[in-house]
């Protein structure tokens, strides 16, 4: 078995005007490509090639040391960019709903510093990563990880995650990455974000 590149459920130019379609094609099939390439190479003939990602991730430390570098920042990709497709859609609808509007308002104390922290932590990530929202037993929390670290990996699952790579906005926004997480809102598919909180509270 090995790990292949997920079909998007929209097309390259359904994010417009927010991300570009050149972008979009690139970082698909070029960046995921590679990372899921590099995955494969890395675990071929090991067991961890039956593996799911999730539990690749999840399990980083049992990965032997020789390979576990390669699986990490590779794995990670292929693992954060699949995520990172499923919550984006072409129509994004502004703001959650239901029990996750309701548990974001808690947690955070409303759905505008909700945004302003994810945004702080996707500005204040210093060169490559990410900003997520996760669930960890049972709640909610705003984090930045580096390159591809993934915090399934220290145990919180991810709900929604912003790519802040210079190759998610740089033909667009240039160096302006406050300016791409202001308009990357506005693609988020709130409805999957939900359906992932339901499964990540039952754990
Ligand atoms: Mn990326």
């Amino acid at each position: 078995m090995s790990f292949s590149l997920p079909e998007l459920k929209y097309a390259y130019n359904a994010l417009e005007p927010n991300i570009d379609e050149a972008t979009m094609k690139i970082h698909h099939t070029k960046h995921h490509q590679a990372y899921v390439d590099n995955l494969n190479k890395a675990v071929e003939g090991t067991e961890f090639a039956g593996w799911s990602i999730e539990r690749i991730i999840r399990e980083l430390d049992k990965i032997p040391e020789k390979i576990r570098q390669a699986v990490r920042n590779n794995g990670g990709g292929h693992y954060n960019h699949t995520l990172f497709w499923e919550i984006m859609g072409p129509d994004g609808q502004g703001k959650p709903k239901g029990k996750l509007a309701e548990d974001i308002e808690a947690a955070f104390g409303g759905f505008e510093a909700f945004q302003e922290a994810l945004e702080t932590a996707g500005k204040t990530q210093f060169g490559s990563g990410w900003a997520w929202l996760t669930v960890k037993d049972g709640k909610l929390a705003v984090e930045k990880t580096p390159n591809q670290d993934s915090p399934l990996t220290h145990g919180a699952v991810p709900i929604l995650g912003v790519d802040v790579w210079e190759h998610a906005y740089y033909l667009k926004y240039q160096n302006r990455r406050p300016d791409y997480l202001k308009s990357w809102w506005k693609t988020v598919n709130w409805d999957k974000v939900s359906q992932l909180y339901e499964k990540a509270l039952k754990g």
